[in-house]
């Protein structure tokens, strides 16, 4: 196991459009632990593996509360087969753009299909954090970050603080 270093905005690599995982090895279970780790010391509830700068469609994701028992998920290869009509907002944030929480609008309920570790195909209806969660990840795997779907005011605005920021740190 070992902590993995999460990309911070303006991170181009966050833009990559991930790639499909093709077979379950030793290797792809290694990195699941690693986004455990990471996504645990961090501390979030999702992380998806362009964060720590691997570009394959792999998604952990633990939705338990701080006194209750780990609730590790893993979505492999995580696909939206339907969203519903309806629309909520949810407060999001993302540990790639380190505090900054906007509201954002997505569909309430998304049925998705995914692999689970043993390459065993599944499928799940999703509402609430869940959802919200599945769609913040399934955005990362495409190069798609939750500030895109806020205004574009707050858009650019968030996207020059840390521009600034990471022109700062490399002086
Ligand atoms: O830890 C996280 N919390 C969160 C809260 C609301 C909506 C989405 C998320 S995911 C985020 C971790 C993260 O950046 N995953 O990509
Ligand atoms: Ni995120």
């Amino acid at each position: 196991m070992a902590l993995r270093e999460i990309l911070i905005l303006p991170d181009k690599r966050l833009r990559l459009v991930s790639e499909p995982v093709k077979t379950i090895t030793a290797d792809l279970k290694k990195l699941v632990e690693d986004m455990f780790e990471t996504m645990y010391d961090a501390p979030g509830i999702g992380l998806a593996a362009i964060q720590i700068g691997v570009a394959k469609r792999v998604v952990t994701m633990d939705l338990a509360k701080k006194d209750e028992d780990q609730e590790r998920r893993v979505f492999i290869n995580p696909e939206i087969l339907w969203s519903s009509e309806e629309r909520s907002l949810h407060e999001e944030g993302c540990l790639s753009i380190p505090e900054f929480y906007e509201e954002v609008e997505r569909p309430v309920k998304v049925r998705v299909k995914f692999l689970d570790l043993d390459g065993k195909a599944q499928e799940i209806e999703a509402t609430g954090l869940l959802a919200t969660c599945l769609q913040h990840e399934i955005d990362h795997t495409n190069g798609v970050l939750f500030i895109d779907h806020i205004s574009k005011l707050k858009r650019d605005r968030i996207t020059k603080k840390f521009a600034k920021a990471a022109k700062r740190a490399a002086e």
